[in-house]
């Protein structure tokens, strides 16, 4: 049988099937740019690979999917942080003008070719973890112009480096100053001006809002989810992050991808959420950056057998964090999450949160041939170290 490359010698943690998975003494083989076989080398077919490689015992995972990101935006906020440590509050350095204002003014000021040139470290980091897919987010243009141009440089840079690019619009991320007072009139532009441009030109996959306290209601956010709806796009919500407003069951009233953060849910979302499929997607770079205690109700989650996800935030007020690994290490200490539920976290339920684990997230024939190879002895050390990258070699698309 013919097939473009070959990997023999190796260890496999697919992520379909219970306990990771995992056939020791594996081959795997991918034929362009699809896997067209992973699984025992004894019961591998006859291949005539063009390349055979041999893994010399390393383990193959799923490329890492990086599921919830605001990876492009202009300007930092390390000055903030520094306010921070000093005691000053997100809320009150928020109120003075700071906070994701002060990212929307960096981020207006930058032309595409900007946001895509100071996006290219970050991206670059996560790529080197592994990272072979990863979601990235508006927000921080909150007017047409910038929101559209936001997502025109992600997707530029799903063109240049070797890794998918999910793109989510997030125009309802926090209110201009424009609309200062009026959170009613923004939501009208966005649902009757913005959503339908963006929509018409391609440039989100998904759609997505901050239904917060300071952020949207609940009635906002369901005024935005119906008219991702009317074109045709999915939805995905940052609920209970900092409260409780019922997001997260709002969300899976309307069938969302996956709602993220989550420390504030109770029993009745956890409910819903499992009763529509939505994704939990953890966040424990925004949790440990901002000091949070209240932990997302992993254990009523578990029982739910709610899919849950773990991704960076990356984002330059309360998660500046590349490191999908890390995350992973963050996921076990801060939330007490297992090995198995942090790997599924980043590959299987990461895909899902994006509506893409027909595609992605395992390792299994006929999925998109995206791996990448550990130097490691167990699949145990990607979550037990920190600031440690065991990378060997990373596939995307069969490259
Ligand atoms: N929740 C967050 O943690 C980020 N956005 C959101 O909706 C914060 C973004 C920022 O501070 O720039
Ligand atoms: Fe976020």
């Amino acid at each position: 049988m013919q097939c473009d490359r070959l990997w023999t010698n190796a260890r496999l943690a697919t992520m379909a099937g219970p306990a990771l998975g995992i056939i020791e003494k594996a081959a795997l083989a991918i034929e362009g740019g699809r896997i067209v076989y992973a699984g025992p080398a004894a019961d591998a077919p006859r291949f005539a690979p063009r390349e055979s490689i041999d893994c010399e015992g390393r383990w193959i995972t799923p490329g890492l999917v990086d599921c919830h990101t605001h990876l492009i935006h202009g300007g930092d906020r390390a000055h903030e942080f520094e306010l921070r440590l000093q005691g000053a509050s997100y809320e009150e350095i928020a109120r003075a003008g700071g906070g994701i204002l002060s990212t929307m003014r960096a981020t207006r000021a930058a032309t595409e070719a900007d946001l895509v040139a100071t996006a290219f470290p970050r991206l670059d980091a996560l790529i080197a973890e592994g990272a072979t897919t990863v979601e990235v987010k508006s927000g921080y243009g909150l007017n047409l112009l910038t929101e559209a141009r936001m997502l025109r440089a992600a997707r530029h840079l799903g063109q240049v480096r070797p890794v998918s690019i999910a793109t989510t619009f997030l125009g309802a991320h926090a209110l201009p100053p424009e609309y200062a007072g009026d959170a009613d009139g923004y939501i009208d532009h966005i649902v009757s001006h913005m959503l339908p441009a963006i929509a018409a030109e391609g440039l989100a996959d998904a759609v997505d809002a901050f239904c917060e306290g300071i952020g949207f209601t609940p009635a906002q956010t369901e005024r935005i989810f119906n008219a991702a709806h009317a074109h045709d796009l999915p939805v995905k919500l940052h609920a209970e992050q900092l409260s409780n407003q019922h997001g997260a069951a709002l969300a899976a009233r309307h069938q969302a991808l996956s709602a993220d953060h989550l420390e504030h849910l109770d029993e009745a979302g956890v409910a819903a959420m499992a009763q529509s499929g939505t994704v939990a997607t953890l966040l424990p770079g925004a949790f440990y950056f901002m000091r949070e205690t209240k932990r997302p109700p992993i254990a009523a989650l578990r029982a739910a057998h709610v899919p849950i996800a773990l991704a960076t935030d990356c984002n330059p007020g309360t998660s500046p964090l590349t490191s999908p690994l890390l995350v992973m290490n963050m996921g076990a200490t801060l939330f007490r999450l297992t090995v198995e539920e942090c790997l599924l976290g980043v590959t299987l339920n990461a895909a899902r949160a994006l509506g893409r684990s027909g595609e992605i997230g395992t390792l299994e024939a006929g999925k998109r041939a995206d791996f990448a190879i550990w130097s490691i002895e167990r699949p145990a050390e990607l979550v037990y170290r920190m600031g440690f990258n065991p990378l060997h070699a990373r596939v995307w698309n069969g490259l």
